[in-house]
């Protein structure tokens, strides 16, 4: 009788343990999934000031699924946090070669895990 009460304790724990790692892997994901945002660094040449650097940080906010785009004229480079699942670092890359005239390129490699 007492083997099966432990039987039946532990039984109850195991099942407890694989609901609670199931919960906790799902909220691990919803975590995941909730964190839209990417941040990609595209190459800009030709910025010569702080106009045309914040140029191209206008047209790169301009670009629907961009949350928020900093330009750096010493580094030559736009840092821009996007929502992957409306936009892509191309896109945004191509949007400011549009808009501004400065060659914007996207990282090869960059953000394909
Ligand atoms: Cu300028």
């Amino acid at each position: 009788m007492r083997t099966a009460v432990a039987a039946i304790g532990v039984l109850g724990l195991a099942v407890a343990l694989t609901w609670w790692t199931g919960t906790a892997q799902a909220q691990k994901t919803d975590g995941k999934q909730n964190q839209r945002t990417q941040i990609c660094t595209l190459k800009v040449s030709g910025m010569t000031c702080g106009g045309c650097a914040a140029a191209v940080k206008m047209a790169a906010n301009k670009v629907d699924g961009v949350k928020d785009a900093k330009a750096s004229l010493e580094k030559g480079t736009a840092e821009v946090t996007y929502d992957p699942s409306k936009t892509n670092p191309e896109a945004i890359a191509n949007a400011i070669t549009k808009n501004t005239g400065f060659k914007a390129e996207a990282p090869k490699k960059d953000n394909k895990r």
